[in-house]
């Protein structure tokens, strides 16, 4: 599906702002501003406890001008279910919360006419959704206390009650959080167009069209001038002296495909660039690259989980400024337009599917794998063509110890499917939680092999010369494997403001010296091909014990302030790029 384009051809309503709001439940309609999560938009406890569906409504015209064309409704993100009706009748669906979904309204709505559009968003969270939650209390953090009777009771008024929680450690924000348009294209129009390039310059495309007619697809320069030219549905052509798409310090170049298709038009830009693993090295145009840069989230004050360009922009700036070169999309599909700010910042991504609370699936029993592939798919027919897309995550933290054949028997043809589905066949890994990586038979069979470690953290507390101890010796057993090992989670809350001439759990001081701790270990090993500190910013999350308002492990506070360990790796990286040049 390509995002949707303002050009000659091409036109766009963009329906964000103050929008109708109500529970279902509740005849009662309020305000809501779209895009962004509803939930911290009103002091109703509703808005952040409530499991169930909320209506929104609007009103839309299709402009007259648009006769002749055909024209759909383009939803970006609804979580985590939408159901979308117009005039009071069902006419679409979609399941799934950070992947977008189109519906033609071409024959429903005629130039000229307007129509009242209801979404219905469901947030509930369960076995049947990615990510998954758990019906009944305590999902995530917390203690279960089985066998007590009146805990027990207590837990099952929560059931009555509809109590809802994530099986994972991020606040469950839900609604429309991500751009809704009235999107027109000619009657005939181009549906979808994939590039596969080459360092060599070679450039193979495929298009495809609602529609029969000539095809012509022209390479643009940076300065928009062309530099190549094809014809057709399909086939290849070459760019003369290509100019790389560079991770950054380097020179992120993008070049614009232009495809025309009788009277429509749409101009993708793309970059150069070639991912390869070599033995226990990842390679970006055949130079090693190592991941520096915290994991994120989508989530901020006000707007929750909600698109918010100038966050995007601020955040890319503060990645910048710490000299990090990449992200992973923990634990879910971004909004497109920062992989777009990505492309164009070179900032490399891992991007990761919605399966974050696997560990909860157990035995792998609940049938998920379907819906899971379904998923897999749509990510990577919305992003295969960006540059800054540079591997695949098919999920986070499952539990793949205990059941470690029936867990190799549900990510394996998950990862043929990747390697499947990507035109550019990129490397495919899964990150994995700290579990008894003797067992595991999955995450070893990885591409690029991604874990989660929280020494000195969840265990051996506060104890760094322990957690070092116990992290070299895991390291040892990494090495003989031969892959790529990123460390792609690790990390230590931290209080901003709170510190101690001994560097104590939660103070900024334990922060700093826990990572210099993990970077004596990692700075060991050649095969450690990247540091991925958990997380760039505090970010909110359900309420628990162990999440004193959110989780504060991030570099910056949640209104983007550094604390120390933001400056510690700042210089980290700086030297790191300069001794990398
Ligand atoms: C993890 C999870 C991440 C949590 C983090 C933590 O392993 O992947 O979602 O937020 O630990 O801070 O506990």
């Amino acid at each position: 599906m390509l995002y949707p384009q303002n050009n000659g051809s091409r036109t766009l309503v963009d329906l964000s702002g103050i929008w109708e709001f109500r529970f279902q439940e509740d005849e009662a309609w309020q305000r809501i501003a779209v895009p962004a999560s509803y939930n911290d938009q009103s002091p109703d406890p509703r808005f952040r406890a409530k499991a169930g569906t909320v209506v929104y409504r609007t009103r839309i015209a299709v402009p007259a001008a648009w006769r002749g064309m055909r024209w759909f409704l383009c939803f970006d993100g609804v979580a985590h279910n939408a159901r979308v009706l117009l005039n009071g009748t069902e006419i679409g669906s979609h399941r799934g919360g950070f992947l977008p979904f189109e519906i033609e309204l071409t024959g429903r709505l005629a130039p000229g006419e307007t129509g009242v559009l209801e979404v219905e968003a469901d947030n509930r969270i369960n076995h049947s959704t990615l990510p998954i939650g758990v019906e009944g209390g305590n999902a995530f953090f917390g203690s279960d206390n089985p066998g007590i009777p009146s805990v027990e009771a207590g837990k099952r008024l929560q059931q009555e009650r509809g109590i809802n929680l994530p099986a994972f450690d991020f606040f469950n924000y839900t609604g429309i959080q991500r751009p809704v348009r009235l999107c027109a294209v000619p009657a005939e129009y181009i549906r979808d167009l994939t590039l596969t390039p080459r360092i060599s310059g070679e450039v193979d495309w495929r298009v495809e069209t609602e529609g029969t007619g000539d095809i012509r697809i022209e390479i643009l320069d940076a300065d928009g001038k062309p530099v190549a030219e094809g014809r057709g549905a399909q086939g290849s052509l070459r760019v003369p002296e290509p100019r790389l798409w560079e991770p950054w310090p380097g020179t992120p170049y993008l070049y614009t495909a232009r495809v025309t298709f009788g009277e429509d038009c749409y101009e993708l830009p793309f970059g150069i660039r070639e991912v390869r693993i070599e033995g226990a090295r990842f390679l970006i145009n055949g130079k090693p690259f190592h991941f520096h840069g915290p994991c994120k989230h989508e989530d901020s004050a006000f707007h929750g989980r909600g698109l918010d360009p100038c966050l995007n922009m601020t955040d890319v700036n503060l990645y910048h400024w710490m000299h990090a070169n990449c992200f992973r999309t923990s634990h879910y599909p971004y909004a497109e337009e920062m992989y777009q700010l990505c492309d164009r910042e070179g900032i490399v991504i891992v991007d990761e599917t919605p399966a974050v609370g696997m560990w909860a699936a157990e035995d792998y029993g609940w049938g998920l794998g379907d819906y899971h592939a379904q998923v897999l798919r749509d990510m990577i027919a919305r992003d295969k063509n960006h540059p800054c897309v540079v591997a695949w995550s098919l999920g986070n933290e499952p539990g793949t110890d205990t059941f470690a054949r029936k867990a190799y028997e549900y990510w394996h043809p998950l990862y043929e499917l990747a390697h499947r589905e990507d035109p550019q066949s990129r490397p495919v890994t899964l990150v994995g939680c700290q579990n008894d990586y003797t067992k595991d038979e999955t995450i070893p069979t990885m591409d690029l092999v991604l874990i989660n470690r929280y020494y000195g953290w969840y265990n051996l507390s506060g104890d760094l010369e322990a957690a070092k101890y116990a992290f070299r010796m895991e390291l040892d057993w990494w090495e003989k494997l031969g892959k790529p090992v990123v460390l792609s989670e690790y990390g230590a809350d931290t209080v901003a403001g709170l510190h101690g001439a001994v560097a104590e759990m939660f103070t900024e001081e334990y922060q700093v010296a826990f990572y210099e701790a993990m970077s004596e270990c990692l700075d060991e090993r050649a095969f450690v091909v990247g540091e991925m500190p958990w997380n760039f910013a505090d970010f909110a999350t359900c309420q628990g014990p162990m999440r004193a308002g959110g989780n504060r492990k991030g570099l910056f506070t949640r209104d983007r302030r550094p604390k120390m360990a933001a400056h510690y790796f700042r210089k980290r990286w700086e030297e790191m790029d300069r001794r990398a040049d």
